[in-house]
């Protein structure tokens, strides 16, 4: 059936955004009183990131955020995500804020909603104070409370304009790539401290979400974003079904169980026994952590495909996407395999498979029946140039956005409450490890002028987002 058959359409109300994170696009790393975090310590660490490259401009946003927000509004975005720095607003990670840095960030809100944009703030995208982290870091129980007073100080400066509220994007990334294979900053590779980490990471996010509560309008809504993994396994073979759970366990539970239910799965705590006692989950903290939520964010880009350990894993490279890092992210699990799927797979070597944004969507729906949802990243690296005249024809995300905006379009037919859709990202940017090798942005970014062109795919996104329906994908 040609897929024009059926135009795939959405809601009045869905909102139509992009996302980026403060480190890897902002650029302006000393400025206005900026001190660094653990991403410039870390990628100016010889040997950290791809090329020894570094945030220190990025794409200049902190200077080009106009440009930026008339691109959006161009295009026709109703809703834009971007996070904040910590150590710009709480240079040392505690005390009074720093006026200059958060007015930048007042500047940029004042921007957006001048321009009918909706903003929604991420507090914590992976860039941890380097003062904080020298104080032990999110092994650490300190960093939580620390945490919940820069959530209380950044609500109160913009609670009154800013109704979309994200604690923290992926913590699963933090605690597990930075403090268990150690390819993300701080580079630690420490199983024990990745969990303390994790139920530290989850308290923060209980605390920021009542000192937000505490300082802002009713009215606005609090969220975390997860990067929940969809997770498959080769075959129902009950060892490869255990395997799976393992992996699902550790991605997911971890997290959504504290956040969603109140408690870390029974099954995560036997599995992690030998790595942990988890005495570092004190009597209380699940009920902190467990808040009613207004809404979840919900970050993918591609399921992950396991078995019980085998030869594939003794011969083959690591297939978990995570990096090249000999110490594993997923603690316990060492009797689990990482499998390629077949198919197709974006720049990064991560396979296409909208279906499992569906299948993410539908998990969620039953694990918090009637809690907005919202797609809080999505999107592809591909390897991008300028044709002679200029233009960036990127046809393979087109195809890449179709896919996975038409899986969002049946998990709303099935009854999941997705409200909103963020394209990762606005812009080409500082792709962490990989420095700016990786192009996810709808936007060009030419590294030597800063020049921005927006590539065929933003054509096509934004003319989704002021019609509510896809284009075809071969627009
Ligand atoms: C997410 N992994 O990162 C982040 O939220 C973004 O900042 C990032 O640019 C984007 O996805 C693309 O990578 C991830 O190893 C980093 O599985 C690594 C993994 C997943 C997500």
């Amino acid at each position: 059936m040609p897929e024009s058959a059926t135009p795939v359409t959405f809601p009045p109300a869905f909102l139509w955004g992009a996302a980026t994170s403060a480190y890897q696009i902002e650029g302006a790393v000393r400025e206005d009183g900026r001190t660094p975090s653990i991403w410039d310590t870390f990628s100016h660490t010889p040997g950290r990131t791809a090329g020894g490259e570094t945030g220190d401009i990025a794409v200049d946003h902190y200077h080009h955020y106009r440009e930026d927000v008339a691109l959006m509004a161009e295009l026709g975005l109703s809703a834009y995500r971007f996070s904040i720095s910590w150590s710009r607003v709480q240079p040392t990670g505690r005390g009074p804020a720093v006026q200059r840095g958060l007015d930048f960030y007042r500047r940029l809100v004042d921007e957006l909603l001048a321009h009918g944009i909706r903003p929604a703030i991420t507090l914590y995208h992976w860039d941890l104070p380097q003062e904080l982290e020298d104080a032990g870091g999110w092994p650490e129980r300190d960093v939580a409370f620390r945490f919940a007073e820069y959530a209380r100080i950044v609500g109160e400066a913009l609670g009154d304009r800013v109704e979309q509220w994200i604690t923290l994007n992926e913590p699963w990334c933090s605690a597990f790539l930075g403090y268990g294979s150690g390819v993300h900053a701080p580079g630690r590779t420490d199983a024990a401290a990745s969990l303390r980490a994790a139920h530290h990471l989850n308290l923060a996010h209980g605390l920021g979400a009542s000192a937000l509560r505490s300082v802002m309008p009713a009215r606005n809504s609090v969220a975390v974003s997860l990067n929940s993994s969809v997770v498959r396994t080769v075959s129902q073979d009950p060892a490869d079904l255990a395997a799976g759970r393992k992996i699902d366990d550790l991605a997911n539970g971890v997290f959504h169980g504290p956040v969603l239910h109140g408690a870390y799965p029974e099954t995560l705590l036997a599995a992690t026994a030998s790595v942990t006692d988890w005495s570092q989950v004190r009597d209380g903290d699940l009920a902190i952590i467990n808040q009613p939520l207004d809404a979840l964010g919900l970050n993918y880009y591609t399921p992950a495909l396991v078995s019980a350990a085998d030869e594939a894993r003794a011969s083959g490279p690591r297939a978990d996407g995570h990096g090249a890092s000999p110490y594993s992210p997923w603690p316990g699990a060492d009797d689990v395999a990482f499998h390629h799927m077949p198919g197709e797979r974006t720049e990064m070597g991560w396979s296409i498979d909208p279906s499992g944004l569906h299948d993410l969507l539908m998990r969620y729906s039953r694990e918090a029946p009637g809690l907005p949802l919202y797609v809080t990243e999505n999107g592809a690296a591909y390897d991008d140039k300028p044709d002679p005249d200029g233009r960036v024809h990127d046809p393979e995300r087109i195809a890449y956005l179709h896919g996975h905006l038409s899986a969002v379009r049946r998990a709303l037919d099935d009854g999941a409450e997705v409200r909103g859709y963020y394209l990762w990202s606005l812009l080409d940017n500082f792709e962490w490890a990989y420095g700016y090798e990786k192009r996810f942005g709808a936007v060009y970014v030419d590294y030597a002028t800063l020049a921005r062109t927006p590539k065929s795919s933003a054509h096509w996104y934004g003319r989704a987002a002021r019609t509510g329906t896809l284009p075809p994908a071969t627009a």
